[in-house]
């Protein structure tokens, strides 16, 4: 028999992983009891504008102020032109490149509300890596901002499945003919919803791809709605009136929950920025006065020199995502804004955040407990619960998890029901998690495990250190040794006393066998476009400059 499904085209679930190959997945709160039937944007949009919301501020942006009716609208019209002129059939998947703008947001409700699964991607993207995702997600259509529209042309060549690129502009108005913007000037405002199946696919959102290919991960419908339901509802706790901003891209899922999904889930508003380097988004939070903000730890870092310049006193909750936000980061933002960073860690295959803690529940320098909705357990090489205080894999599962678009990799990350992200971390007593590196970043010195961000939290508690990496170098006599890359502050510079200076710094901070052997002064760090450090890229220098790999 086959299972319920409102997709016409069949390829997402066809490529489901088999289930034997799927984490448990929970649903142990009233609140994640969903019905069969549910079309995630009725429930974020139509539903909200339906209870008199519609006149609410929703999305904001540079050049645009946008009402939950206008959103309403605007998603309509687009899932008009999807399907009325470009015959989208329900389970077909469009590509969607745009930086944070309106019509990125309209796009994914637009796809998402008629059926249609969303493949966003990240607008630093170039021809070569797009062919990869139109080739892996079979894309049908690519709807494209029309900045962008050259890599998605020049991907588009000789593939075959994809039948229409489509360019937009921001706002949707100043594209002319025969951009989306001049096909949705004519349509009606109004389009039902898809009555779509619960665990109908609607997203496929690509990992960044530290290493290897990138991962199609497939979401449902629901799992929008559970990680409203989890994370935001039990930690975040955001109110109508608060006001978001950020800076990762909508195309990352950590951008889509933090500055699209969890605004919308509560009627609240956010302000869109197409580049947010630390420096704009404190002149936004400055100028908007937002309440909300989620970023990554360098950015926390670099907003705190900003404190000076710049007025952050409208924040009221600071999300931080995507590495490991050490202590030092932590305690100087508290200190200069009174305000305590809420660390979570979340992954595209989970869809957001499953560890974290906020206000009195934070245990500083530890990334939380399992979000209500979520368990999650250290275990070993066998999947056994390793206890308290062992460091070891983490393993997590709740009401989302991960299924990968055909990849063998899905048992790699799934095991015996268990979703294992790669993280070494360690549970303490009370059953908080204390992150210690990505399970390939351990530093094996003779043979003493060191964790690379540990160090680096050492390295960053000195004033001179601006920001710093610290991976193994390889090493004749004992293996590995930890090397630090290190960017220094202003007013500083290298020297082999600073280098020296540093060393017996780490020696004071933490056990003296973790000590960085070799400092490297540098200009700047790797990394990728969602603002990970790239610690395998510097291991490769190593490896190239040494003729030894590890
Ligand atoms: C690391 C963290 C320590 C960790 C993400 C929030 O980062 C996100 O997804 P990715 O797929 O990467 C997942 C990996 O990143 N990580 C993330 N957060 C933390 N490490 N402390 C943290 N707070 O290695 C994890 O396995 O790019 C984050 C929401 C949605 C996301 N997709």
């Amino acid at each position: 028999m086959t299972e319920p499904t409102a997709h016409r085209d069949t390829f997402a679930r066809d490529n489901l992983p088999p289930k034997d190959l799927w984490p448990v997945m929970t649903f142990d709160l009233p609140e994640l009891q969903y019905p069969e039937r549910l079309n995630a944007v009725n429930e974020f949009l139509d539903k909200r504008v339906a209870a008199g919301d519609g006149d609410r501020p929703c999305i904001l942006s540079p050049d645009a102020r946008w009402t939950y009716s206008d959103l309403l609208a605007r998603t309509n019209r687009m899932a008009r032109v999807l399907t009325e002129d470009l015959a989208m059939q329900p389970g077909e998947r469009v590509m969607l490149r745009a930086a944070n703008t309106p019509m990125m947001v309209a796009a994914f409700m637009a796809v998402i509300k008629a059926g249609g699964v969303a493949v966003p991607t990240m607008p630093l993207l170039r021809a070569r890596e797009l062919g990869y995702i139109l080739d892996a997600a079979r894309v049908n259509i690519a709807l494209t901002d029309e900045r962008l529209a050259d890599a998605m042309d020049a991907a588009a060549v000789g593939r075959s499945d994809l039948r229409r690129v489509v360019r937009f502009s921001a706002t949707g108005e100043t594209g002319g003919d025969g951009s989306l913007d001049g096909m949705m000037a004519g349509k009606p405002t109004d389009f039902a919803p898809l009555d779509t199946v619960a665990d109908d696919v609607c997203l496929i959102a690509f990992t960044s791809g530290t290493t290897g290919q990138p991962k199609g991960t497939m979401h449902f419908h629901r799992d929008l709605l559970a990680i409203c339901d989890t994370f935001a509802r039990h930690v975040l706790k955001p109110t109508a009136d608060d006001v978001f901003c950020g800076s990762p891209p909508l195309a990352f899922t950590f951008g889509l929950g933090g500055l699209v999904l969890f605004p919308m889930s509560v009627g609240a508003s956010t302000y869109l920025l197409e580049a947010a380097p630390p420096k704009s988004l404190a002149a936004l939070i400055d100028a908007e006065k937002t309440t909300v903000c989620f970023t990554a730890p360098t950015a926390w870092r670099a907003l705190i020199d900003m404190t000076g310049e710049f007025d952050l006193s409208s924040l009221r909750r600071c999300v931080s995502a995507g590495e490991a936000l050490p202590l030092p980061t932590w305690e100087r933002f508290l200190e200069v804004t009174g305000i305590r960073i809420i660390d979570g860690i979340g992954a595209t295959e989970m869809l957001h955040i499953f560890i974290s803690a906020a206000d009195d529940d934070i245990r500083p320098g530890a990334t939380g407990k399992p979000v209500p909705g979520f368990t999650a357990r250290v275990v070993d090489e066998n999947n056994v619960e390793v206890p308290p205080g062992t460091v070891g894999r983490l393993a997590v599962r709740g009401p989302t998890g991960c299924r990968y678009l055909a990849d063998d990799r899905q048992s790699r990350y799934v095991q015996d029901g268990w979703n294992v992200t790669g993280d070494a971390y360690l549970m303490d007593e009370d059953g908080y998690f204390w992150y210690q590196a990505r399970t390939d970043d351990m530093i094996i010195c003779s043979g003493y495990n060191i964790a690379g961000p540990e160090v680096e939290e050492a390295l960053l508690a000195h004033p001179s250190v601006s920001e710093c990496a610290v991976v193994g170098a390889p090493d004749a006599n004992r293996g590995a040794v930890p090397k630090a890359f290190v960017i220094l502050r202003e007013g500083y510079s290298p020297s082999d006393v600073l280098a020296k200076t540093l060393q017996d710094f780490v020696k004071d901070e933490i056990a003296p066998y973790k000590y960085p052997r070799i400092i490297d002064f540098v200009a700047d760090l790797p990394r990728t476009e969602t603002g990970k450090l790239q610690r395998f890229r510097l291991r490769q220098l190593e490896a190239e400059a040494t003729g030894k790999a590890l």
